[in-house]
Formats: structure tokens, C-alpha cells, sequence
């Protein structure tokens, strides 16, 4: 993989917080890797050909260790701010349609955020470096998880548990990275300019990263075992998301019947798990989930290119031509159209 030149800065303190509660094992492997000035953290280690923050690796450590996967298992894979919440809402609804009907007034999705219905490994079952009974869970189990396809546990890759991974544009994933990364940050570190944040992005530096490592894995997966990762594009589900439901379900080996067909069923999965659906519901404005963030920050504006309003055209250019070099020959392109107006 090409590895990012390392450009130290000696002015960035290093955040005592990040390292603290990691186990031993995890301290003493970070102290050997790369570094590189982190986003919303002093540093970025790269661990396993990514970029990560100690915290994550603590948990992906024991993930790796720990977790055996069940044929029927299903993991929602993304880099973030891809489109994971979106996926995990469709997840869950397809799945659990039989024990909770879609138009259900108290259905779960009402009432709680996708992420606190369909766990990540490295932020909830496995972080701080637990190892959870994962055993006592019902089947068909719903994880969700960050961590580039190389990494994923060998029971995952050899068993017959079923990978949904989906991809977004580059241009847009960098701009609803910028925002989150600015909102989550701590009071006492400055927003991060957005020349800065993209010439990290460019590097391959940002969480998980380099994104077009993150995407090839899955993709090349998809190519030779289309069985096994279905690759789902973020624009590709806006622009027709009913038959992205419907090829998910299939997927899934849960496809809808002519009479849920007939029944509007897919609409009704598309409307429930809709941006502004869940947007305007009262448990995604208030509260936290994942890593204690506010969930209202999860809901931005749910648009394909809203990179326009942001980029110059040399930005554009530069990380088009990134996006060409790096996955063009794989036959892996996007959309760079904008539906923002
Ligand atoms: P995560 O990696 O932190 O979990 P993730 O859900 O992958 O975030 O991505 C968030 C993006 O998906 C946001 O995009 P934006 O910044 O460009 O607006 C968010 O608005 C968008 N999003 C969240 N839920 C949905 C949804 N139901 N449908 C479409 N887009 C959504």
C-alpha cells in the first residue's frame, strides 16, 4: 500500500485522554507504529496499512482476537461518513419485518437511532478492549463495523456470514467528514481548516484511510465473491433506493414476497429509513450515541454533492485525479454529479 510520507508536527501535545484506559498490549504496539497529526485527535497511528486512533485499536485488537462469526451474521462494512446509519435503518427494517411490521407505530427505528440498534464492533461490542458473549444474541445478528476488509477477523472472511458495504463518493464523504470532525471537536482544539483536512484526505490520512484502500478491499471481495459482499454506491441508493432495498433483501436470502410487493412494503422500509424520516425524529435531535456523540449530528443534509458548495475547481481536480488513479482500473467509478441546488 502507499504509505503517506510521515510530516511530524512537534507543536501538537499529545492528548493525554487518547491513550488513556488502553490496554498494555495496545500502548506498546502504538508506540512502534507511524504517526500523523490526527483530525479530531493529536495523532492517527497506522495499524494493519490504516489510519486509527488508539482507542479503536485497543477494541479492534480484542475484535480480532474474540469474535467468531456465525453463518447467519450480517456486517454493514463503510469508511465513515458513507452512509452508515442509512444502511444499518434498511438493515435492520428488511430483517425484522416479520417480528415488527414497518408501519408498526412503536417500532424500534421510532424510537431509537440505527446505531443503537445494530452495534459496531470497534465502538460498542468490542471497545475498551471487552470481550463480549456474543453467544446469548438472537440469530440473524446485525454488526456494523469500520474496520477495512484485510482486518476483518478470518471467521468472517471463511464463514458464510454475509458483508453489505457501502461506498460514497470521495467528494462528498470528505465534506461530511470536515463538518462531523468540526462538530465533534473538543472545545479546546481549534475547527480544522478544510485546506488542511483535504490534504490529509489526499494523503490517505483520515480514520481508516487511505479511502481507496478501504474501498478497493471490499470491492475486489465483491467482484470475486458477489455472494458474499453485495457493494452498494451511496448515490446509486438516493437515486433508486427502492431497488437497492429490494436487491438487499435479496441479498440477505430474505427477499419480499409478490403480496409484500403488492402491499407497498418497500416503500413503506424506503420512507421509514428516509433522511428527513429519521432527521425529524425526537430521538435522533436529542441525545448521544455512538462514542457519546450527539446523535443530531449523524443527519446533516443527506445530499449527493454537496462538495460543490466547498471545493475549488484545483481541489476537485486534484482528488479526481486521485480517484482515477487509484481505483479507475478496478472499474470502481462515481457519480460526480451534484443534485444540489
Ligand atoms: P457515521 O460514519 O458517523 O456513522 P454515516 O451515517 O456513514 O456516518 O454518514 C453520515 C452521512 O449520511 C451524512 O451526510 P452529509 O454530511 O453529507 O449530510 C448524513 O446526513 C447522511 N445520512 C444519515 N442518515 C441518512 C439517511 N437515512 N439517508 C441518507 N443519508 C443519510
Amino acid at each position: 500500500m502507499g504509505s503517506p510520507q510521515i510530516t511530524e508536527n512537534p507543536t501538537i501535545a499529545v492528548d493525554e485522554d487518547e491513550e488513556n484506559g488502553i490496554s498494555a498490549e495496545c500502548k506498546e504496539l502504538i508506540h512502534g507504529c507511524r504517526k500523523e497529526k490526527g483530525w479530531r485527535t493529536s495523532f492517527l497511528y497506522e495499524f494493519q496499512g490504516f489510519w486509527c486512533q488508539p482507542k479503536e485499536i485497543d477494541a479492534i485488537l480484542s475484535f480480532q482476537k474474540h469474535y467468531l462469526a456465525r453463518d447467519s451474521d450480517v456486517i454493514l462494512a463503510t469508511i465513515p461518513k458513507s452512509g452508515t446509519t442509512w444502511i444499518k435503518s434498511l438493515t435492520f427494517a428488511i430483517m425484522n419485518r416479520n417480528n415488527v411490521p414497518v408501519s408498526d407505530g412503536n417500532h424500534p427505528l421510532l424510537a431509537s437511532n440505527p446505531h443503537d440498534l445494530v452495534p459496531f464492533f470497534e465502538y460498542k461490542l468490542y471497545a475498551n478492549n471487552q470481550n463480549p458473549n456474543l453467544s446469548i444474541l438472537p440469530k440473524p445478528r446485525i454488526f456494523a463495523t469500520h474496520i477495512p476488509f484485510g482486518s476483518l477477523s478470518e471467521s468472517i472472511r471463511s464463514s458464510d456470514c454475509r458483508i453489505v458495504y457501502v461506498c460514497r463518493n470521495p467528494l462528498d464523504t470528505f465534506i461530511s467528514s470536515w463538518h462531523y470532525i468540526n462538530q465533534l471537536r473538543r472545545e479546546s482544539r481549534p475547527p480544522i481548516p478544510l485546506e488542511e483536512a483535504f490534504d490529509m484526505y489526499c494523503k490517505g490520512v483520515i480514520g481508516y484511510g487511505p479511502f481507496w484502500e478501504h474501498m478497493l478491499g471490499y470491492w475486489k471481495e465483491s467482484q470475486e465473491r458477489p455472494n458474499k459482499v453485495l457493494f452498494m454506491k451511496y448515490e446509486d441508493m438516493k437515486e433508486d433506493a427502492m431497488s437497492h432495498v429490494k436487491m438487499l433483501a435479496n441479498f440477505l436470502g430474505l427477499p419480499f414476497s409478490v403480496e409484500e410487493e403488492k402491499q407497498g412494503l418497500i416503500e413503506e422500509i424506503v420512507k421509514l429509513c428516509s433522511f428527513k424520516k429519521l432527521k425529524d425524529l425526537e430521538v435522533n435531535q436529542n441525545g448521544k450515541s455512538i462514542k457519546n456523540f450527539d446523535k443530531k449530528h449523524l443527519f446533516r443534509k443527506g445530499e449527493v454533492g454537496d462538495w460543490v458548495n466547498y471545493l475549488s475547481p484545483s481541489m476537485v481536480h486534484q482528488l479526481s485525479k486521485i480517484m482515477d488513479e487509484k481505483l479507475g482500473d478496478f472499474g470502481l467509478k462515481f457519480k460526480v454529479c451534484s443534485t444540489v441546488s
